[in-house]
Order: structure tokens, then C-alpha cells, then sequence
């Protein structure tokens, strides 16, 4: 089955490490798509093997619901750094969000953008209650997430469907916004038929 959402990311290490604590990934378990974006407490090897411990649970659990994988993640994170992480789950016309910690989002698709609320906590050490927020999603809808390593206090809330190209969008964002104090990832996710984007 053809998947539902197109995703575009750009993602960086902090400046100075070999590696990124910063993670992503994508599922399709046949309907619709599961999105997670992973940061790996603090930054460095520590951080990264974090993630990495996150995406192995996550594609474990890419079939149950969001509160059970978010659990399951908790667990396996125990004794590690820990990693706050945030998932869209798309089906036909909704979007399903949960997050724990500060991996941020917002939805595009009505007259003004609306912010995606992760919960407080940090898997491996707090997990909060999971309550997920669904949207109905609008024909010409956009998503974006981001770790705290890009700053909120800039474009971020412009409206990424004015871009011209949405791969050019996420790397020139991560280049303006991203702070140099941390790992930092910005991803686009957009439907499959994106027809307000504009054609280069
Ligand atoms: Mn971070």
C-alpha cells in the first residue's frame, strides 16, 4: 500500500560530535503511517544509543496504540539516558499526536497553525499519562516536528505550504533556525498529493 505522507527532514549532530542523538523514523504497517522524531537525552554516543534503543521499540510496537508504545519505550529506556519523543500517527483524513517531552509540532492546514502538545516526561525516567490529540485533517494539511534543537522563537511558525520545495524547506530551516547547542532535526510531513505546493 502506497503510503499517505511524504516526509522531508534535515538533521545535524551538534557541532563538533561524530554522532547525532538526534533520531527519526517511519512506519506504514499497511494503513496509514507512523512518524516518530527521537532525541536522545543530552548529545553524543550516550544520546544516540538512547534513540537507537527507542527505534528498535518503536518498530516493535508500530501496530499497537500510541499509549502502549510510548510504555513499552519507557521500559526499554530504563537504565539508558532517556530520550523524550513525540509521534504522528496518520489514518485516511486525521492525524493522532502524542509526545513525551519537547519534541514540538505544528499543524497546518486551517486559516492559522495549531501547536502539537507533547506531555512532560522523559522516557527511561518519567513517563507521564498518554493522552493523544486528534485532528481532522484538511486536503492541503502540513505537519512539522522538531527537537529543541531548532528555535521556536523563529520561522517556524510561518507557513512551510508557501515553500517552493519542501526538501529545500526543512535543510534551509535547520541551517536558520537550528541552535548550535544541541543535535537538531526539522521534518516536513505532507500528503501524498500536496497539490498547493507550488511546481518547480
Ligand atoms: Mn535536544
Amino acid at each position: 500500500m502506497a503510503p499517505l505522507v511524504r516526509h522531508f527532514v534535515a538533521t545535524r549532530q551538534f557541532p563538533g560530535q561524530t554522532v547525532n542523538g538526534d533520531a527519526w523514523v517511519t512506519f506504514n504497517p499497511g494503513r496509514g503511517a507512523r512518524i516518530a522524531v527521537i532525541d536522545g537525552a543530552g548529545h553524543g554516543p550516550q544520546a544516540r544509543a538512547a534513540s537507537e534503543l527507542a527505534i528498535t521499540s518503536l518498530a516493535e510496537t508500530q501496530d499497537r496504540p500510541l499509549a502502549e508504545a510510548f510504555k513499552r519505550c519507557h521500559q526499554v529506556l530504563l537504565g539508558s539516558r532517556g530520550a523524550v519523543i513525540s509521534i504522528a500517527q496518520f489514518d485516511a483524513n486525521s492525524l493522532e499526536f502524542a509526545g513525551v517531552g519537547n519534541v514540538e509540532g505544528r499543524v497546518f492546514g486551517g486559516a492559522k497553525s495549531m501547536h502539537l502538545a507533547p506531555h512532560r516526561g522523559l522516557l527511561g525516567m518519567a513517563l507521564p499519562t498518554i493522552r493523544p490529540q486528534t485532528f481532522v485533517l484538511p486536503d492541503n494539511w502540513a505537519v512539522l516536528l522538531f527537537t529543541d534543537g531548532v528555535s521556536q522563537r523563529s520561522g517556524i511558525d510561518l507557513d512551510p505550504r508557501d515553500a517552493v520545495d519542501p526538501q529545500a524547506y526543512v535543510e534551509q530551516g535547520l541551517e536558520a533556525w537550528g541552535r548550535t547547542s544541541d543535535d537538531a532535526t526539522l521534518m516536513l510531513l505532507l500528503p501524498e498529493e500536496a497539490p498547493n505546493f507550488r511546481q518547480v
